[in-house]
């Protein structure tokens, strides 16, 4: 049954709103901030200056799915510069700086509709309301994080081809709450998703899940547009990933708890680039790091770093604080949490929150929650034991702090700017691309001059000897950094 939209938990698309924020007076203070960033993202300058007079964005509309921060801010500015007509959403409900968002609605930079502590209704309005422009047309480019944006124009798509999908049961509130829209959307019109779809040159997308869901999207052929994936850019996976959570991480824990995290003993689970980084923080301020891997190689590297590797059920009555860093599901599982000491700290700074099992928390009735300050929730189990759970499971560099410092950022960011000028000018096939190592050795070299780097350059003599050019590329594909 198609639901009406005057259904009370529906909130109608308006397209004559320029922006939804917080608080639009926060301007100023996004403004300064931002002023504040310029030395801290050369990239982003840099990419400003070469590109400001030529435009290779003009005519391009661009949605925007990405955590709305001081750092995002400067990335929508650059797009603007471009040339780009841009509208902007998060990607996390609790990710927003709202001073940020109202700094852009404000300039006008993009129509931007995002506020920190958005309901799971609202995160979707949010995100159709900047995939649908006031003439009911949607994107030519999507930025996006986590694949949220792509999700729902692929879910309109599916829809329109098989409206039963909108019968199907579903346990997710995400998924509920997109599926309620594209209930609403099909009842206007059939072909709204089809048509944006069609129209749609491609995605730059910016995190690990997302290029996961990607590549499963290639792999069943039901990409529907070419899609450039940011995150294995060397300049973004092994920086942001890894050196931005090992500042981010403690910055969300201590903002959240003000906790002493030295002689604590800290799990993080998942050793990839963004557990590494975490591992890494953790053990500089002094705390008992375990590992827990499911990857034979990454566990043998933690092994290396002096870190033990354990399971989550041998670390769960061990560890004081517990960081999820896999992009995987139920990692922490309510029978790990059972076990876990008194006041033990949880959280998760994966894309998703579904790596820590909430569900058995907030749907079991012995389990008692009160609400510390926003985004710390202190639960009591029917043992009488407490935990400790930071922004609800959400990412919580971002949920609890501010995400990622402004240089790291701005390598993430210049890569992305550069995949939309790749989709904005070539016609690339329905598969997914990385960035040519030129560019990203290109971002890595627009970041020495603010870190006084000395590089040093080869002879002739030793290009020749080596095979390298003396410009570059300096690395094959097959090296690892
Ligand atoms: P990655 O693939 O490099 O690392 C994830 C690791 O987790 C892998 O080594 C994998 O073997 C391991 N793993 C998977 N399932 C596991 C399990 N059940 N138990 C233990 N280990 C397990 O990915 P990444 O780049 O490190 O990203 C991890 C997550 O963080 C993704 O969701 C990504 O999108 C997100 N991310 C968040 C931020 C942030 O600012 N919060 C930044 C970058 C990436
Ligand atoms: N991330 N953005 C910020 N300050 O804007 N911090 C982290 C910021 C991104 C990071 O690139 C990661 O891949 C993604 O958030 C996960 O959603």
């Amino acid at each position: 049954m198609l639901k009406s939209t005057k259904d009370p938990s529906y909130i109608e698309l308006n397209l004559d709103l320029k922006y939804k924020v917080k608080n639009i007076e926060l301007a100023q203070e996004g403004h300064k901030d931002m002023q504040l960033s310029e030395k801290e993202m050369p990239g982003l300058m840099a990419i400003r200056e070469k590109y400001g007079k030529e435009k290779p964005l003009k005519g391009m509309k661009i949605m925007g799915s990405l955590h709305m921060t001081i750092q995002t801010a400067m990335l929508i500015d650059t797009l603007y510069e471009l040339g780009a007509d841009i509208r902007w959403a998060t990607c996390n409900i609790f990710s927003t700086q709202d001073h940020a968002a109202a700094a852009i609605a404000e300039k006008d930079t993009a129509a931007v509709f995002a506020w920190k502590g958005e309901s799971l209704e609202e995160f979707w309005w949010c995100t159709e309301q900047a995939l649908t422009w006031p003439d009911g047309s949607g994107p030519d480019l999507i930025v996006d994080d986590g694949g949220d944006a792509t999700l729902f124009v692929h879910q309109g798509v599916k829809v329109e081809k098989n409206p039963s999908i909108l019968d199907s049961e579903t346990h997710s509130q995400d998924e509920k709450c997109l599926l309620d829209r594209l209930r609403v959307s099909y009842g206007e019109d059939t072909e709204k998703w089809t048509r944006i779809a069609k129209k749609i040159r491609g995605v730059s997308e910016e995190t690990t899940t997302g290029v996961h869901r990607l590549y499963q999207l290639a792999s069943n052929n039901e990409l529907l547009f070419p899609a450039i994936n940011v995150n294995d850019s060397v300049t973004k996976s092994k920086f942001d990933n890894l050196y931005g959570c090992r500042e981010s991480l403690a910055d969300g824990i201590k903002r959240a708890t003000d906790v002493m995290l030295a002689g604590k003993t800290v799990v993080v689970a998942g050793y990839g680039d963004v557990g590494k980084g975490c591992a890494a923080s953790m053990k500089g301020y002094g705390a008992i790091v375990l590992v827990t891997e499911i990857d034979p190689i990454c566990a043998l590297q933690a092994a290396m770093e002096g870190f033990e590797v354990v399971t989550m059920e041998e670390a769960a009555p061990r560890g004081d604080i517990f960081v999820t860093a896999t992009g995987n599901y139920h990692v922490i599982k309510g029978e790990h949490i059972e076990q876990m000491k008194d006041e033990s700290i949880i959280c998760n700074i994966g894309h998703f929150d579904n790596e820590i099992e909430m569900s058995y928390l907030d749907n079991n009735p012995t389990a008692v929650k009160i609400n510390i300050r926003p985004q710390v929730d202190k639960w009591t189990l029917a043992s009488g034991r407490s935990i400790i759970v930071l922004a609800e499971g959400r990412l919580v560099n971002l949920g609890c702090a501010t995400g990622h410092p402004s240089f790291v950022m701005s390598n993430s960011f210049s890569n992305q700017t550069l995949a939309q000028i790749k989709l904005a000018k070539e016609n690339l096939e329905k598969k997914v691309y990385t960035l040519p190592k030129e560019l990203d050795e290109e971002v890595a070299r627009l970041h020495l001059k603010n870190l006084s780097v000395n590089l040093t350059k080869m002879t002739q003599e030793q290009s020749d000897y080596l095979g390298i050019p003396m410009n570059g590329p300096f690395k094959s594909d097959l090296y690892r950094y």
